[in-house]
C-alpha cells in the first residue's frame, strides 16, 4: 500500500484532492503550505514542486517516491488505484470524457484564465494601477463561467447525473472561490447551490473542510 502526502493550501483548489482521500478513507498525511504566508515559495516546497503549486501529492512505494502535481492527474490516479470508490467514472468512455471535459475547463478556463485574474491580478499586469481593470474584467469572465456552470447543473444530481464525482468537490472549490470575489453565489446560482449543498452535507467533506479551516457559506 503506497503511503501519502499531500500538500494542500486552506481553501485552495488542493480542497479536491483533501476530499477525495477523506471520501476514499485511504490514509494520507496532509501537509499545510499556507500561500497566503508564502510558504509555496520556500526552498523545502520548491523542492517537492518546483511549480510553487498545490496541491502536490507524495506517494511512496517500495522505497521510491514520487511527486505528482496538477489537481487532475491526482483525481484521476486516485480513482484509479481504487476503483471500489468510484470517485471518478473510469470504466465507460463518453462518461470519461465528460469528466474530463469538466476537470479541463474548470482548471483551465475557470481557473488559471478565471478566478485567478480576480485574485491575482498581478500575476496578468504589472502596473498596478490597471490591476482593477484586470479584476473588473475577469470577474465579468467569471460571471460568464458560472452561468455556464449553473445552465449544465440545472436538473441534475451531481455534475456527471447520478453519480457524485470528484468533479462535484472541484465545483466545490469554485462556488467557495465565487462567495470569496464578492459574487451572490447562493442567489444567482441556484442549482449550482443546491448540488453544493449535497455535496458540503457529505462527512467525508466536511472532515476535509475542518481540517482546513475553512469556510463556505
Ligand atoms: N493547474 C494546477 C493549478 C494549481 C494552482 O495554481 N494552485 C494554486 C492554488 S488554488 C496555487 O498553488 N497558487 C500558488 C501560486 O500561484 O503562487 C492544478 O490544477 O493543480
Amino acid at each position: 500500500m503506497p503511503q501519502y502526502r499531500l500538500y494542500y493550501s486552506p481553501g485552495a483548489c488542493s480542497l479536491a484532492a483533501h476530499i477525495a482521500f477523506e471520501e476514499l478513507g485511504v490514509a494520507c498525511e496532509p501537509i499545510r503550505v499556507v500561500i497566503a504566508e508564502g510558504q509555496n515559495q520556500t526552498a523545502e516546497y520548491l523542492a517537492i514542486n518546483p511549480r510553487g503549486r498545490v496541491p502536490a501529492l507524495v506517494i511512496r512505494e517500495g522505497g521510491r517516491e514520487q511527486v505528482l502535481t496538477e489537481l487532475s492527474a491526482i483525481l484521476i490516479y486516485l480513482a484509479q488505484t481504487y476503483p471500489a470508490a468510484g470517485l471518478l467514472p473510469l470504466d465507460d468512455t463518453l462518461p470519461f470524457v465528460r469528466m474530463v471535459e469538466w476537470m479541463s475547463w474548470l482548471g483551465s478556463s475557470m481557473h488559471a484564465g478565471g478566478v485567478r485574474t480576480v485574485l491575482r491580478p498581478d500575476r496578468f499586469i504589472s502596473d498596478p494601477a490597471a490591476a482593477e481593470a484586470v479584476k473588473t474584467r475577469g470577474t465579468e469572465n467569471v460571471r460568464i463561467g458560472f452561468a455556464d456552470i449553473e445552465s449544465r447543473l440545472h436538473g441534475r444530481t451531481w455534475a456527471l447525473g447520478e453519480h457524485y464525482s470528484m468533479v462535484d468537490a472541484y465545483l466545490l472549490v469554485f462556488f467557495r472561490w465565487g462567495n470569496r470575489i464578492g459574487l451572490p453565489m447562493r442567489t444567482d446560482y441556484p442549482h449550482y447551490t443546491r448540488i453544493m449543498d449535497a455535496v458540503r452535507a457529505r462527512p467525508a467533506v466536511q472532515r476535509a473542510i475542518a481540517h482546513e479551516g475553512i469556510q463556505i457559506e
